[in-house]
């Protein structure tokens, strides 16, 4: 009860925000668009990720409210950017089981996107392979279908992380596979690791989808990537999540 009185109110307050992270082009060092990533802005000082509000995120309800505000601001800070100019790539927005419990989530979203004036494939969608296992898992499909048939591109994130989703990666329009970081972290000591991110960008390649490398923070994680043929990566090596108003200056940077 606290939980959602707080959150209401932080919604009033307009307290959560995008933050956003780049994604990058490891062949070129070329943004290739970035990852929204929800937090709570409490106060100036004061900024939450989601791990400090997981209830929240977990419960059917508040995951709604909260999504719709993700994908509102998302969409208007693009159109925002576009017309200031800027190629930005795709921007990503994650959605995650409790939102999947809602059957009109993909309708919801493509009318934010035209709400805000921009077409849906300016969007990517990431889900996670726990959105099969949560209630109301029949929903996803015709949801992915919607949105992918109107331009929206859906990534499978934390890949490997899972219950290994080979089904999923076959049935449905899935065109982007993220790398999980705790595979990245020791990709040039581990075996393991390493046998597991070139199975995975072999996996990609063969299947002709996109593979992104996430947590990337060393020169020496990011070379060792591309060389094993990952074309695309994001971490703190190249920029850490920021708020729409870093972006814009990020954007001036890039051209
Ligand atoms: O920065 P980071 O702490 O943002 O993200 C932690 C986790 O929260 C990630 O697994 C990410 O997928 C998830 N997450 C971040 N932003 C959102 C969001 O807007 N919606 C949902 N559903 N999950 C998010
Ligand atoms: O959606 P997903 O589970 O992939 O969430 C990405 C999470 O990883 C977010 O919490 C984001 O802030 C975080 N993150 C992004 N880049 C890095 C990085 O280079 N290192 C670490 N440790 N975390 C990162
Ligand atoms: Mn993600
Ligand atoms: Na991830």
């Amino acid at each position: 009860v606290a939980l959602s009185r707080d959150i209401g109110a932080a919604l009033a307050h307009d307290q959560i925000v995008p933050y956003y992270q780049p994604k990058i082009c490891l062949g070129t060092g070329r943004l290739i668009g970035f990852e929204a990533l929800v937090r709570w802005q409490r106060d100036a000082q004061t900024v939450l990720a989601p791990a400090a509000f997981s209830l929240a995120m977990e419960d059917a309800e508040l995951a709604f409210m909260i999504g719709e505000r993700m994908a509102r601001r998302v969409a208007a800070d693009v159109r925002g950017w576009l017309e200031a100019g800027h190629g930005i790539g795709r921007v990503a927005l994650n959605v995650s089981p409790a939102q999947f419990t809602h059957r009109e989530l993909g309708t919801a979203l493509l009318r934010h996107f035209h709400a805000a004036g921009v077409e849906a494939h300016h969007f990517d969608v990431e889900i996670t392979e726990t959105v099969f296992l949560g209630r109301n898992s029949d929903f996803v499909a015709p949801i992915l279908d919607e949105l992918y048939r109107a331009g929206v591109r859906i990534a499978l994130d934390d890949f490997g992380t899972g219950y290994a989703g080979f089904t999923h990666l076959k049935q449905l329009p899935i065109d982007t596979i993220k790398i999980d970081q705790s595979f990245v972290k020791d990709i040039e000591q581990d075996a393991f690791d390493t046998a597991i991110v070139c199975a995975v960008i072999e996996l990609g390649r063969n299947l002709g989808m996109r593979v992104v490398a996430e947590g990337v923070e060393t020169v020496g994680q990011a070379r060792f990537l591309k060389a094993r043929g990952c074309e695309f990566a994001q971490g703190y090596l190249f920029a850490r999540p920021m708020p729409a108003t870093g972006v814009s200056a990020f954007l001036r940077a890039e051209c």
